[in-house]
């Protein structure tokens, strides 16, 4: 494969490695813990490390929480279309919003916050849920030079995926490191995602070389 030969035009980009969606999280993904000691071991290979943090205000209109006789997995009708609602999670400024403890973050040089505007959730790194709000991420990676973006994380399923297609749109090289990925599978969704991801023209990479 090719993590042997990175140059400063690749990003390795980390999805909500988040204490919410680890072991005893608010929104545990199985296995979530099982990303970081990868992830650690790919950070130092990279010049450009950028992490994204799932970023939400006290009543975000995603938590079930915030729609009477709804629980966490049904889905709703938002203005921009069909959303999953969640427990309440990652909400600003808790310990379930901060970085697993063990990830080494510090050498991450940009961190994107999603998720803090009400009314709408952002899975993508990109783009908003209603696929119109941008985060600024492709203008950062544009300016510093990158063309190809290597993606892991949490939950494969939701924001790894909907980052690594919206990063492919943007016309990124894009690969996704499986083994650095774990995902929430509902009804099938982690393979529903992978197939998705590589339909879109990403490489899906399940091992590490
Ligand atoms: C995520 C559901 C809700 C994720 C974030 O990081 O995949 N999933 N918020
Ligand atoms: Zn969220």
């Amino acid at each position: 494969m090719t993590l042997s030969n990175l140059t400063n035009t690749d990003c390795l980009l980390i999805i909500d490695v988040q204490n919410d969606f680890c072991a005893g999280g608010a929104l545990e993904v199985p296995d979530g813990d099982a990303v970081v000691p990868v992830i650690n071991q790919l950070i130092p290979k990279f010049d450009c490390v950028v992490l994204t943090q799932d970023w939400h205000p006290r009543k975000h209109s995603s938590f079930a929480s915030q729609h009477s006789g709804k629980s966490p997995m049904d889905t709703v009708q938002f203005p921009y279309g069909e959303q999953t609602l969640w427990p309440d999670h990652c909400v600003q400024g808790t310990s379930g919003a901060e970085f697993h403890s063990h990830l080494q973050a510090h050498h991450a040089q940009m961190i994107v916050r999603k998720g803090f505007r009400q009314p709408i959730d952002s899975y993508s790194a990109f783009y908003e849920n209603d696929k119109t709000t941008a985060t600024g991420l492709s203008g950062y990676l544009t300016e510093r030079g990158i063309k190809r973006l290597f993606c892991v994380g949490l939950a494969t399923d939701f924001c790894v995926r909907f980052s690594a297609e919206d990063a492919k749109r943007e016309g990124f090289d894009t690969h996704v490191l499986g083994a650095g990925c774990r995902g929430i599978d509902i009804n099938g969704s982690v393979s529903a995602a992978f197939e998705s991801m590589q339909a879109e023209g990403i490489v899906v990479d399940h091992e590490l070389t």
